[in-house]
């Protein structure tokens, strides 16, 4: 046995195997070790790169059936409401419709391009229209909408406007409206609608952020984002809100040699309280996750992940069209 003076590094020797010990090892333990070994014969080396995990902080099933089963089994809990509806919002390339992709995916047991999901080079967002995606039967909808942008590019707004975002989450626009940034939503467009009821609202507001870039986000998407989730919060009858960080892959290698690393991992950790602060959202409403972007088959769990994320918008989604109920309005 052979320590260092400190006792932090212990290599141990059983035969031909060697094996390094780091005790209490802490983030800046996180590095590339070497073996070097030489005899008579000749010299050879080994590393291996050490990545510094901590204790799983959430717990997740890992198992997709049952989590399948439940969402597949679920009852929204207002029988006026058809179904749930979700709407995501973020800046551009954040991974909106890929969630969407994903979560259909998921739940036809294969991979889903329904909704265009666009490499992200071009700085303009792929995603022009309001569009609403369902998945089978089941009643949840999820709306896709254009990505945001810091507001003002050589002097021209870009990007969707914040007003338009209040007002689909007043269920004031219809599916299938082409997003025009430099021009307002008209009352009078066939894609107003004037008298929203529960089944046009949102119910609950996703906002979705890169993991690997949110300590380089833009201060005005972030004030954007901002803006309208205290815009939403102000609403009579605010829609809940949560926060899907994706990518979770690109800002983590830990993560993307092992998804189910993912709430063991410093560095996710690092990137979701960085979300939480920058845009003032507490960590338990934040789901970080990975989306189907370059694979060709289905892997649970991945699926595992976003099922995470995605049955507690349902049940934060249900929490606010219970209040509408009948029977809870009676019980008040
Ligand atoms: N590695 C990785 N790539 C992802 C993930 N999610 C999305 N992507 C990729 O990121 C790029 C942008 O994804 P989109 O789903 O088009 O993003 P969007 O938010 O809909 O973008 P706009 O519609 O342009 O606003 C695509 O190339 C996706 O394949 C993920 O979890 N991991
Ligand atoms: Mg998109």
């Amino acid at each position: 046995m052979e320590q260092d003076a400190e006792g932090k590094h212990t290599i141990t020797q059983n035969g031909t195997t060697f094996s390094l010990t780091i005790r209490n090892a802490a983030k800046e333990d996180e590095a590339k070790f070497t073996i070097n070994l030489r005899n008579k014969s000749g010299s050879a080396s080994c590393s291996a790169m050490v990545i510094v995990g901590i204790m799983e902080w959430r717990t997740v099933q890992w198992k997709q059936v049952p989590m399948i089963t439940t969402l597949k089994n679920f009852k929204v809990s207002n029988e006026e409401v058809r179904e749930l509806l979700f709407l995501l919002l973020g800046p551009i390339g954040a991974g909106k419709s890929s969630i969407i992709n994903t979560i259909k995916g998921i739940f036809e047991g294969h991979q889903f391009i329904d909704c265009l999901a666009a490499s992200d080079s071009t700085g303009k967002s792929f995603t022009t229209k309001y569009q609403k995606f369902s998945i089978g039967t089941l009643p949840f909808a999820l709306y896709d909408m254009m990505g945001l942008e810091k507001d003002q590019k050589n002097g021209e707004p870009e990007g969707v406007h914040s007003d338009h975002i209040i007002s689909a989450l007043k269920g004031h626009i219809s599916d299938n409206y082409e997003f025009k940034p430099k021009v307002p939503m008209y009352e009078d467009s066939k894609y107003y609608i004037r008298d929203p009821t529960l089944n046009d609202k949102i119910h609950c507001l996703v906002s979705v952020i890169a993991a690997d870039r949110v300590t380089l986000m833009d201060d005005k998407v972030i004030q954007k984002i901002k803006t309208i989730r205290a815009e939403a919060s102000k609403l009579g009858d605010q829609p809940t809100q949560l926060v899907f960080m994706t990518r979770v892959d690109t800002a983590c290698t830990l993560t993307q040699e092992d998804l189910t690393k993912t709430y063991q991992s410093k560095k996710i950790k690092e990137k979701m309280e960085e979300c939480s602060t920058k845009l003032g959202v507490p960590m338990n409403c934040i789901f970080p996750l990975k989306n189907y972007h370059e694979e060709n088959k289905m892997n649970e769990k991945l699926n595992c992940l976003v099922l995470e994320a995605f049955t507690q918008a349902v049940y934060s989604a249900n929490v606010y069209v219970k209040r509408f109920s009948c029977k809870e309005k009676h019980a008040e």
